[in-house]
């Protein structure tokens, strides 16, 4: 197993972990770009969204439940946040395994690219 992130939620590779269930786990991301920065990540590896079907897509409004969730825990519901997905190469995707990032605690610029 050679993907970071599988390890990251195996507890292989130590993180600052927010959430974990059987499904799902959050973590800090290590290089923050907001003031609040969490990466959440289905525990099933998928490379990025193309690999998605079926039933798959449940773990993705579970992930959204989860990104709210952390929302309100750290705050930032209120102010407002953005959750974002890299997919793929021109997607601006690093790390291999479908994640999405929850950001927020400063403005965020308007622009996606
Ligand atoms: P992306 O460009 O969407 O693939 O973003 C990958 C993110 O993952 C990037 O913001 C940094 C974060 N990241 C990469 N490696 C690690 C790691 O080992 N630990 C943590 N906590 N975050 C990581």
């Amino acid at each position: 197993m050679n993907c970071i992130f599988c390890q990251i939620a195996s507890g292989a590779i130590p993180s600052a972990i927010l959430h974990k269930d059987e499904s799902a786990v959050a973590f800090r991301d290590i290089h923050p770009q907001a003031p609040v920065h969490i990466v959440i990540i289905p525990v099933k590896h998928f490379t990025n969204l193309t690999e998605l079907k079926g039933i798959d897509y449940d773990v993705v409004a579970h992930i959204f439940e989860v990104a709210n969730d952390l929302a309100r825990k750290e705050g930032i519901a209120e102010s407002g946040y953005r959750i974002a997905v890299n997919s793929g190469k021109e997607g601006g995707q690093v790390v291999q395994h479908l994640h999405f990032h929850l950001l927020g605690g400063r403005q965020l610029s308007g622009e996606l690219g």
